[in-house]
């Protein structure tokens, strides 16, 4: 056993250590969060996980006592707690290594059932936890290194002495460890105090702007989806893609979060008139609506990179006739808040299609990830040539004069949508009954349209599946039917033709550089019944 330490400099070494990791491993989870734009840090959670496992009687003591039950006491308390916790932490890491790991283990399992117990989690919410897990012990390992060389050059140099030195030595592993402590105390340290500054400013933006979407009240028709295009197939993706559900690209790390008050767009470039607009100003037009699926170029055969909504917006066009097209040009390069950007074809946004500076998504303000609160929605292009999100800047202009992001990465210039079919039942790997089969799933091809799907089995005849019936060639479609299977292996495939009649290719192409082209197969077996 060590001595007891002396109420020395060294000894209170130890408990600063485990007060500075503590904070650094809540300061990390908390910045996580709200880079995420998780609602509640994992903190808060434990906090609101408290007031839901209270019991009443609990609550009316308080109530009596301190005036109030509320959460800023709740935050108050638990921080004078953590910052106790913290401070043993560090002593007792001196003698015990696995004490901290096991506060810790016990604190994130505490977060973590917060987190899962709260309404409406998703596990992506987990992942603060896991990283003010991970921040603790890494912090705590850091600090506490130079500490125990410390130690061991004491008890080194009281061996030799033939008696142990009381407290604080100076020999040079003294001297050095004490320095590398202060040095890290400081780096780390400076690195708390950075992100949590950082995680405060993003987080109290963000926040307000959330609110002010969620009390948006916007003049916009609700979603109804048109009779017949839902087949009863079980397993196949809804129609109507759920905000909640809908897939998400965007390069930014953080998603911009700006108040519709702060937005507005300029178009210019190749125009007579530059028009500058506002929220306002789009809002006080008159607003269309349509349903569109998007896209992204980056979808594999048979991905989850599409989805349908329900946009409302203003319409491009009447916006590009305000400014006035001068001629020549044949590409707006739109760019957002973020400073993304793209070109989409001049014509694309004019030949009387629904393209549209969207301000609503299912009826909803866009949700600050999809764009909020202004993007853009082409019918018949991937998103990465047209669907700018937060976008603020349209300039019209040629091709042959811009480079846009993903085009700069070897990406195509144009970017027409491909025709494209999924199985989504049976899915991979399934195993069903055999006899009869249901099969289905969704095809595409926006603004030309989906005319038939056709499934075959192990390689034999292609046989015709029922649609659903779709409000515009701008859509998906559903479409389902049943086959009938023996016992044994299986494979299906599916091809879709388009409204011009072009029967989807066979040729595997990778989505690089213009989107995947060939026919989704998925296997499963079927069993006797
Ligand atoms: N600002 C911005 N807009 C963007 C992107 C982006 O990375 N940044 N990604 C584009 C791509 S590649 C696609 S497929 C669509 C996806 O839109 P969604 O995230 O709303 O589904 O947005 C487009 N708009
Ligand atoms: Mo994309």
């Amino acid at each position: 056993m060590p001595e007891r330490p002396s109420l020395d400099r060294r000894a209170l070494a130890w408990p600063l250590a485990g007060l500075l990791a503590g904070a650094a491993g809540v300061v990390a989870s908390y910045a996580a969060a709200m880079v995420l734009t998780i609602r509640e840090a994992p903190f808060v959670a434990i906090a609101e996980l408290v007031v839901r496992t209270t019991p009443g009687p609990v609550v009316q003591f308080a109530l009596k006592f301190f005036g109030a039950y509320n959460k800023s006491l709740l935050l108050g308390v638990m921080t004078v707690l953590s910052v106790a916790l913290f401070f043993f932490v560090g002593r007792w890491a001196r003698q015990r290594w696995w004490v901290p790991v096991l506060v810790y283990s016990l604190l994130a399992v505490l977060a973590a059932v917060a987190v899962v117990s709260s309404a409406g989690w998703a596990t992506v919410d987990l992942l603060p936890v896991a990283i003010g897990y991970v921040t603790w012990l890494v912090a705590l390992s850091l600090l506490t290194e130079p500490l125990r060389r410390v130690d061991a050059g004491a008890t080194q140099a009281g061996a030799g002495s033939g008696r142990p030195l009381p407290g604080a030595g100076s020999g040079p592993a003294y001297v050095k460890g004490r320095r590398e402590f202060l040095i890290r105390v400081a780096a780390i340290g400076g690195v708390v105090a950075i992100v949590g500054v950082s995680g405060r400013l993003l987080g109290s933006g963000r926040r307000k702007v959330e609110e002010t979407r969620r009390l948006l009240r916007l003049d916009v028709r609700a979603p109804r989806v048109p009779a017949g295009s839902r087949l009863e197939v079980e397993g196949i993706s809804p129609w109507q893609t759920p905000n909640e559900e809908f897939y998400r690209i965007d390069t930014a790390i953080v998603t911009p979060a700006i108040a519709p008050e702060d937005w507005s767009l300029r178009i210019h470039g190749m125009v007579e008139r530059e028009v500058v607009v506002t929220y306002q100003d789009l809002l006080d037009q008159e607003l269309s609506d349509a349903w569109v699926t998007l896209c992204c170029v980056s979808n594999p055969i048979g991905g989850p990179l599409v989805g349908n909504a329900w946009w409302s917006g203003v319409r491009i066009d009447g916006l590009l006739e305000q400014a006035g097209v001068l001629p020549g040009a044949d590409a707006v390069l739109q760019t957002s808040e973020d400073g993304w950007n793209c070109a989409t074809p001049l014509a694309a946004l004019t030949d009387g299609r629904d393209a549209l500076l969207a301000v609503a998504m299912n009826g909803e303000p866009l949700p600050i990830d999809h764009g909020f609160p202004v993007r853009m929605v082409v019918p018949g292009l991937y998103g990465y040539v047209s669907a700018t999100k937060w976008v603020v800047d349209m300039e019209v202009t040629r091709f042959a004069d811009v480079d846009a992001y993903w085009t700069q990465r070897g990406w195509g210039e144009l970017g027409p949508i491909k025709t494209a079919s999924r199985i989504d039942v049976p899915r991979s790997g399934a195993s069903v009954p055999s006899g009869t089969v249901q099969v289905g799933g969704v095809a595409w091809h926006q603004h030309t349209g989906i005319s038939a799907v056709e499934v075959s089995l192990d390689g034999g005849p292609w046989q015709p599946m029922e649609l659903g019936r779709v409000p515009s060639d701008d859509t998906w479609v559903q479409w389902g039917g049943s086959i009938e299977v023996g016992p044994g292996d299986h494979l299906l495939r599916v091809r879709a033709t388009d409204g011009d009649g072009i029967v989807q290719t066979p040729v595997e192409r990778d989505v690089l550089p213009d989107g995947a082209t060939g026919h989704h197969v998925v296997d499963f077996s079927a069993q006797d019944a």
